[in-house]
């Protein structure tokens, strides 16, 4: 850990007893769902449109006036989250384009002022509360729109730029209101996903061009465990955790892969873990974006993953009218079909004793061990340093064909019967010490 990392950490944080409860079923639960959904929707060009295109804030307000998701039920929402084994969502309540998804106080441009005038927070937390699905809140720490803030990713375009830098204890003060709001008004809430930790682009007119920022963390984390103690911290900073952080997170990568070049960090092993990833390439609707992941492909991932220890949060991003395109909503049920016969070598496991392989992975649970074979051409799998004595019983989680097994030295070698054929076959063994 860095040191002015620390300095801006939640000094002397001892987690309560339902704070680490809350981690334990955090890594269990294993799958998420991502929404990014908001007024940024609507041009279908991804949620950085106000940054990419060099929208003004005066323009990009009008937005505002044009939000109007008449076919949105947060009830399918949630229903769908559950039919595909997800077991919480992670809502965006306000993205870097400063939109507020919920009635708040303390900024105009906010859901109550658009045309559809409904409180989305409130509607997806009693609808999660209703269907048992926990709710995780994206909040952005840094914003293209309030002059407050002080720094300038995003307000570097034409007509957008800043010049000066904005009264920062005003924008702290701003973001404990908003995150005071959320976890008062809407009843439990399981986390807070902050994002944006890493713009440190001092505007133009700056005294000091070099100076970082000060999240002041150490008030802004001990206000969220005051409120909300269970409620898990995380922070997409691409770092290795801060003291007061709950869980931690990689993008676009599984720990230790690095494809996407913004995780150099090692995956913690005291903290629960999770990972994001998009269906297609964008993370809010974008209408030219059809690079969508198959099946198949978004399967691998959630039990690498899990083969790893680490969460999948799977993101989707709704149209601007509320409803789900059916290229995600057909992937979604597809893992959902999957999971409903072998969620059991997903769910409350642990990582494998092995990390994943080039013909997939492992899961584990006390006395058993679900391997899982992505490639279903092979004729046997070995496992290396078998670290069992023993195995009882050895069969296919599908049918219980039996599979036959051999145990040398400390190697275990497992023959693969002739009905393989899933794009993920999982073999349990049943194991002794
Ligand atoms: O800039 C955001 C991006 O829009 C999206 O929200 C992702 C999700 O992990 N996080 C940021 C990039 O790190």
């Amino acid at each position: 850990l860095c040191i002015s990392c620390f300095v801006f950490a939640q000094k002397n944080y001892t987690p309560a007893p339902e704070n680490l409860q809350a981690r334990q079923w955090f890594a269990d639960a294993r799958f998420g769902l991502f929404i990014h959904w908001g007024p940024f929707s609507i041009p279908g060009d991804g949620e950085w449109v106000m940054n990419n295109r060099n929208i003004t804030v005066k323009n990009y307000s009008r937005l505002m006036d044009f939000f109007n998701p008449i076919q949105f039920d947060a009830a399918k929402w949630v229903g769908m989250a559950k039919d595909a084994g997800m077991k919480y969502i992670t809502l965006i309540t306000r993205h870097h384009d400063g939109f507020s998804m919920w009635n708040t106080k303390y900024s105009d441009f906010n859901i109550m002022n658009t045309p559809y005038k409904k409180d989305i927070v409130k509607l997806m937390a009693d609808e999660c509360h209703k269907q048992g699905i926990k709710l995780y809140l994206y909040y952005s720490l840094l914003d293209w729109r309030r002059d407050d803030y002080s720094w300038s990713t995003g307000r570097t375009g034409k007509g957008t730029g800043r010049t000066v830098q904005g009264n920062w204890n005003d924008y702290l003060s701003f973001m404990k209101n908003q995150l005071t709001e959320l976890l008062t008004n809407y009843g439990e809430i399981g986390g807070i996903w902050f994002d944006g930790h890493w713009d440190q682009t001092a505007p133009e007119g700056a005294a000091d061009r070099s100076a970082k920022i000060d999240w002041h963390y150490d008030e802004i984390y001990g206000l969220i465990h005051k409120l909300q103690p269970a409620c898990l911290i995380g922070n997409n900073h691409h770092m290795t955790p801060f003291p007061g952080e709950d869980f931690q997170m990689f993008e676009k990568d599984l720990p230790g892969e690095n494809k996407s070049g913004l995780s150099y960090q090692e995956a913690s092993d005291k903290l629960p873990v999770e990972t994001c990833e998009t269906i297609n390439n964008s993370w809010g609707f974008n209408i030219t974006d059809t690079t969508y992941k198959s099946n198949e492909q978004l399967l691998h991932y959630l039990v690498k993953a899990s083969g790893l220890g680490v969460n999948f949060l799977l993101n989707i991003g709704p149209m601007p009218n509320g409803e789900i395109q059916p290229e995600f909503k057909d992937r979604l049920h597809w893992m959902g079909d999957w999971l409903r016969t072998y969620g059991e070598s997903i769910y409350n496991t642990n990582a494998g004793y092995l990390k994943p392989q080039a013909w997939g992975c492992l899961t584990q649970k006390t006395d058993k061990i679900y391997v899982h074979v992505f490639d279903n051409k092979r004729a046997s799998v070995i496992l290396e340093q078998f670290p069992f004595k023993k195995i009882k019983k050895a069969y296919l989680l599908k049918d219980k064909t039996a599979v036959k097994t051999q145990l040398k030295n400390d190697m275990a070698q497992l023959f693969l019967p002739d009905n393989i054929d899933e794009p993920d076959e999982v073999i349990v063994l049943e194991v002794k010490n």
